[in-house]
């Protein structure tokens, strides 16, 4: 029997399931502070035998050196300091085993571990305990953390009504506490599988039945937990993988590509045509890489998977990987969600937050705050102009670019986000709805484009690493009076003095080109940008660095060229003293520097953005 209490992982590259045998079960504790989560859990695992031999007496003997009253829960501190060794431990994850099955339970200390545990985790959870102290009754994170587990989906849930030997065992007592409880769960559509009176410190009804209750004829703790049904791995629904990484074979003339991440959901095998999303790019499965396995043809939900494409497409960490011919995934810059906020700061509007949802990172701000419902009362109020902490909300997130998901009622894994604010997850929840925005049709033209794109036998690094550069397009612009076209031109004569393959585009060869079928009007702007976007594209994928000039562009007009050409392609350079649109740009050139000095700064800016390879 192993124990073992470990930071919660969140490298790509292990395996969900393979290394123990037989089933497993992970299982998340939650309940308002003191009630005895950690009490139960400790409990747990000294009735199942589970400890390593002689910790029971071990912390004994420390409580009584120190004078202090033995605790279950020192338990899991000694297990913790045990094998932390000086990392950080924001979830800890103690093993035990039943005759049925192998158990995981999640000690999530705090909501926003939960929520990372749930969201970001290695190991989600299947089922939930909610721990209730029998006096105190519930309390407001007994409501939240129902909330909570019900909002990202746990089914699954028992509830513990512990600490009965204060309350004298007694049962009237107890039957208070699950109608007030039961009530309040209906509400948000959560039906607990089972109340359990129990004393976590002196184990009633915890691995045994208590001859102090009696009059309870239910299940114990650890009977409710062999009751909850293993979910099986989802592998009949549509296949996602969000990509982790993306590795390049090192070997000599070798381009292929090892695309890398764990399964959410569905079977991948070899042969299999398969889609990234948002990009919409295709390929065929040529080879599916294990890692310390042995070479197989296919891979399934929870497994963490690489595999090689056929052709040589360009796909990055963040992109979803499906199956062509199942059902897509939904592409976005508009979400309708429901979060839950747990910043100390609010969740205000016209504020940068990140977004974090499958392996995909974006910033995003709230756009419309529809309902705020505060998880402790469900009172809810539709005026609230912000998300305090605590708060749940119905809300509109707008997106700084689209990503790929799915919506709660499609495939809850794939759903789930957290927001990240200062570097710290500070919120999270599910996807409601994809909202429509402006880029929509666009998105649709250029998914089908690059799901029919001919690929090149000539690999993008390869045409990198000739030219020395990494293909780019530079969008120079500015207010109407500045002078972006000597600039760029300038730019455009010294890159290629350098020996860099670059190319200025005049808008005027576009408009009476390509163009030349629709007239030069507002209402065509989003088209003539679209065409511009899709010329960029291709001179993209020739390799070239390509420079375009426009007349004071809006960030919608940047949001255009961005869905027909990868954003991590495209650099913006503001020419003036005064920015006068929304636009975020990369660079800004005063009103005096738009001459050889600015040739210099941009220059170094594509150094620094690893646009221009060093010559070192
Ligand atoms: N009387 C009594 N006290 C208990 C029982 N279970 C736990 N306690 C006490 O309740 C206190 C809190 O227990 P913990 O297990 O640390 O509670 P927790 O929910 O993990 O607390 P946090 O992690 O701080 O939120 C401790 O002093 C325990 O000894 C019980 O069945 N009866
Ligand atoms: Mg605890």
């Amino acid at each position: 029997m192993s124990v073992q209490v470990s930071a919660h992982d969140r490298t790509a590259m292990t395996d969900g399931g393979d290394s123990v045998p037989g089933e497993r079960m992970n299982i998340v504790i939650g309940g308002h502070v003191d009630h005895g989560k950690s009490t139960v859990v400790g409990r747990l695992l000294a009735d199942t035998g589970s400890l390593p031999e002689g910790k029971l007496d071990a912390v004994r003997a420390m409580c009584e050196r120190t004078a202090r009253p033995f605790e279950y829960a020192f338990l899991l501190d000694a297990l913790k300091d045990e094998q932390s060794q000086g990392i950080t431990i924001d979830a800890a994850r103690v093993f035990f085993k039943t005759a049925l099955r192998h158990y995981i339970i999640i000690d999530a200390p705090g909501h926003i571990e939960f929520l990372k545990n749930m969201v970001t985790g290695a190991s989600r959870a299947e089922a939930a305990l909610l721990v209730i102290d029998a006096k105190e009754g519930v309390q407001e994170n007994s409501r939240r953390h129902g909330y909570m587990m019900s909002m990202l989906g746990i089914r699954q849930i028992a509830v513990l009504v512990n600490k009965m030997d204060l309350v004298s065992y007694d049962q009237q007592h107890f039957e208070g506490i699950v109608k007030e409880y039961t009530e309040f769960l209906a509400k948000i559509g959560v039906h607990p599988a089972c109340f359990i009176p129990a004393a976590g410190r002196d184990g009633d009804n915890i691995a045994t039945h208590s001859a102090n209750m009696p009059w309870y004829k239910g299940p114990t703790v650890l009977q409710a937990l062999d009751r909850f049904a293993t979910e099986p791995p989802a592998l009949h629904k549509p296949f996602r993988m969000p990509v982790q990484d993306v590795y390049k074979f090192t070997a000599q003339g070798d381009d292929r590509r090892i695309i890398a991440g764990t399964i959410e959901t569905g079977v991948v095998h070899v042969g299999d045509e398969v889609v990234f999303y948002p990009s919409g790019k295709k390929s065929k499965v040529k080879t599916i890489e294990a890692f310390n396995r042995p070479v197989q043809t296919e891979a399934h939900a929870g497994q963490a998977a690489g595999f090689t494409l056929a052709e040589q497409i360009y796909v990055a960490r963040g992109e979803t990987a499906a199956i062509a011919g199942q059902t897509k995934p939904d592409v976005t810059t508009r979400v309708r969600v429901s979060l839950f906020w747990l910043g100390k700061q609010p969740l205000v509007k016209k504020k940068d937050y990140i977004l974090k949802l499958g392996t995909a990172r974006v910033p995003c701000r709230l756009e419309e705050l529809h309902r705020v419902i505060d998880a402790s009362n469900l009172n809810t109020s539709e005026t609230k102009e912000r998300i305090d902490r605590h708060d749940v909300a119905e809300c509109t997130l707008k997106l700084n670019r689209a990503v790929a998901f799915d919506t709660t009622d499609e495939l809850a894994t794939t759903s789930r986000f957290v927001i990240v604010d200062e570097y710290e997850i500070r919120g999270g929840g599910i996807v409601r709805e994809a909202l429509p925005d402006r880029q929509s049709e666009i998105r649709e033209k250029v998914m089908l484009r690059n799901f029919k794109w001919e690929p090149s036998i000539i690999a993008p690094e390869r045409r990198a690493e000739k030219y020395s550069q990494k293909a780019s397009l530079l969008l120079i612009t500015g207010a109407r009076d500045t002078d972006r076209k000597s600039l760029a031109k300038d730019l455009e004569n010294r890159l290629f003095e350098d020996g860099r393959v670059v190319y200025f585009l005049g808008m005027a060869s576009m408009v009476y080109g390509v163009d030349a079928d629709i007239e030069r009007k507002a209402e065509n702007r989003i088209e003539h940008l679209r065409r511009l976007g899709e010329v960029a594209n291709m001179m993209l994928d020739s390799g070239a660095i390509l420079i375009v000039t426009a007349q004071e562009l809006s960030q919608e007009d940047l949001e255009v060229v961005r869905t027909a050409v990868d954003p991590d392609r495209i650099e913006l350079i503001w020419v003036g003293d005064h920015v006068t649109t929304d636009v975020s740009y990369d660079m800004i050139l005063g009103d005096n520097e738009a001459d050889s000095d600015g040739v210099d700064r941009i220059k170094r800016l594509l150094q620094d953005k690893g646009v221009l390879f060093r010559p070192w």
